[in-house]
């Protein structure tokens, strides 16, 4: 059995998860693949305490451990579990869709999981009154003058990234359960709220939604 480390722990208004590590969580799921979760303290993650930079050596999560194997980041270990099972592929048949799926994939990455979402997300780990509101709404202005309009556009007509689901959506996965959090308004956006709400209406989401608590989602796992 796969285990997979990452942060998660709930607090009164939801559970709160690492993004890099919901990326991950929701392909084990696309691809029924059987796993259990152990949690690190998020203190030990920002210490880069030894053990965790033995397991990872930039000292981040997630990183999963197959066996004897260990492998860390949520895109290598995305790639990695896809190949493992050809149980729901999620990467395109054909070479330039799938050179295509990794580039979405590492748009969303670079330009919002590392970029627009941290702004937002991070305050959340935080009691109320400690949040950085002004650095929340920069983050949120930067998805709206940036993300939107580019994923209205990389979406088309299309349901998915892709056309199918595949690996491009998985981090946008992520981007969906914070925005469920922050309660932040993508009306204005159709296509993508739209897209917003078809990602959060795949079983998969079950395991990152905020309304599932660290306990629920150890007990769903695989059970969609
Ligand atoms: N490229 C890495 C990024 C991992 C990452 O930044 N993880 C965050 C949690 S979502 C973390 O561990 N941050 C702690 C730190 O940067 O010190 C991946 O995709 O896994």
């Amino acid at each position: 059995m796969i285990t997979l480390y990452t942060m998660e722990r709930d607090y009164p208004y939801g559970t709160l998860r690492s993004t890099n590590g919901c990326k991950s969580k929701v392909v084990l799921e696309e691809k029924s693949i059987d796993y259990q979760i152990v949690g690190v303290r998020p203190g030990d993650v920002w210490k880069k305490l030894p053990e965790v930079l033995a397991k990872h050596p930039l000292g981040k999560v997630p990183w999963i451990e197959d066996g004897e194997l260990t492998v860390y980041d949520s895109t290598v270990i995305n790639e990695y579990l896809n190949e493992k099972s050809d149980h729901a592929p999620l990467l395109p048949q054909d070479v330039a869709l799938r050179a295509k799926a990794r580039a979405l994939e590492n748009y969303a990455d670079e330009g919002v999981l590392s970029k627009f979402l941290p702004m937002i997300w991070m305050p959340w780990w935080a009691p109320e009154e400690q949040r950085d509101r002004d650095a929340m709404q920069k983050g949120r202005d930067g998805l709206v003058r940036e993300i939107f309009p580019f994923l209205e556009g990389a979406l088309g007509e299309q349901d998915y990234l892709c056309g199918e689901f595949s690996l491009a959506d998985v981090p946008m996965m992520s981007v969906a359960m914070v925005l469920e959090v922050d309660g932040m308004d993508s009306s204005s956006f159709t296509t993508v709220s739209d897209y917003f709400a078809r990602l959060r209406s795949r079983p998969s989401y079950q395991a990152i939604t905020p309304s599932n608590s660290c306990a629920d989602t150890a007990h769903l796992l695989n059970k969609n």
